[in-house]
């Protein structure tokens, strides 16, 4: 229509999840309220991650600024954050980060029905160099009856309702599936609002990239060797591109928009490869299986992992469900 409405369509992530959790008859709103606090624990990493070497954040723990406060180094930081937004929510019940050794259980007056692990700055050591880093975050629903234990979260992938990461980089990029397929917000500072700029990321059957740090190569098992060299020197003249930066939120976010394949496999010298289980490869294998792709340890399905340690590492390959498919060929 000549005068109709301006073609920009501003769907906040707030709007976009609560329409899309208002479908279930049994929604109470809480799931949204829980997906809010995350937002906004995003968003405020956001803001330091950004002025992180001008307000030296980067500062090594433990030495002290000018306040003669406790200097936090960035990754602490955004976990204090995470875990007081998360705990002022009312919505969680147990929380698991990277940074802390024991899983938290929420006080009586604070606890809801959710349970969520993160890493709340993946790939932290790359921020001196201006490398994208990334929160890492998954949401399990409470067993029936349970008021929250550890049994909660040692609980396989698939059991998972959410699974998303944001990533810190020019811009600060929310990545999120609540089971219904994969979208992406960028954060406008202007109105600091996560807008929908990327709906329904689904990823390419088939890529040209392959992300993996080819300094194990020494250590790689037999099968990632043979897979590694069909697509080096494939029989028809075409290899692969390699890219890898290192911070699994910015591989994984490139591997969902291009295709292709990232891995960390084990090897020789790490038996379990280097990510972790609950907070790394579940929520990254939930996303790559909602935009159409494939996540695999080499062995099983990367989402039916039974998990026994809150902080026990698996090898991963996730990606364009081709590229995973010739990869597993290589392990039967
Ligand atoms: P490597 C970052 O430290 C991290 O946990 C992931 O973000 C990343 O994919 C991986 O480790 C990189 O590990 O051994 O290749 O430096």
């Amino acid at each position: 229509i000549e005068n109709g409405p301006p073609k920009a369509e501003i769907i906040t992530l707030t709007s976009h999840v609560l329409s899309q959790q208002q479908r279930h008859q049994m929604a109470t709103g809480d799931l949204t309220l829980l997906l809010t606090a995350i937002q906004t624990t995003c968003k405020f990493i956001a803001t330091n991650v950004r002025r992180a070497s001008l307000l030296n954040l980067i500062g090594v723990a433990g030495t002290a600024n000018v306040q003669g406060e406790d200097q936090k180094k960035l990754d602490i930081l955004s976990n204090d954050i995470m875990i007081n937004s998360l705990r002022a929510s009312g919505k969680c019940a147990v929380l698991v980060s990277e940074e802390n050794e024991e899983a938290i259980i929420i006080d009586e007056g604070h606890r809801g029905r959710y349970c969520v692990v993160f890493d709340p700055l993946d790939g932290s050591s790359n921020i001196d160099a201006g490398v994208n880093i990334g929160t890492i975050f998954g949401v399990y629903k409470c067993e029936e009856g349970s008021t929250g234990s550890i049994k909660d979260v040692l609980r396989k992938g698939s059991e998972m309702q959410v699974a998303g990461y944001c990533m810190y980089g020019s811009s600060a990029n929310l990545v999120i599936s609540t089971g219904q397929g994969v979208d992406g917000y960028t954060l406008d500072n202007g109105i600091g609002e996560f807008i929908l700029t990327h709906p329904n990321i689904r990823i390419p059957s088939r890529g040209k990239i392959y992300s993996f740090n080819e300094g194990n190569s020494l250590f790689f098992h037999e099968p990632v060797v043979k897979y590694l060299e069909s697509i080096k020197y494939p029989s028809n003249g075409k290899p692969y591109s390699a890219r890898y930066i290192g911070s699994m939120v910015a591989d994984v976010h490139r591997t969902l928009l291009y295709g292709g394949i990232f891995g960390y496999p084990s090897d020789k010298k790490s038996k379990n490869g280097k990510l972790r289980l609950l907070y790394e490869g579940f929520p990254m294998a939930f996303l790559t299986e909602q935009a159409g792709g494939l996540a695999t340890t080499g062995t099983q399905r990367l989402l039916d992992v039974q998990p026994t340690d809150i902080h026990q590492r698996i090898p991963c390959f996730l990606g364009s469900k081709e590229d995973v498919e010739d990869l597993l060929k290589f392990f039967q």
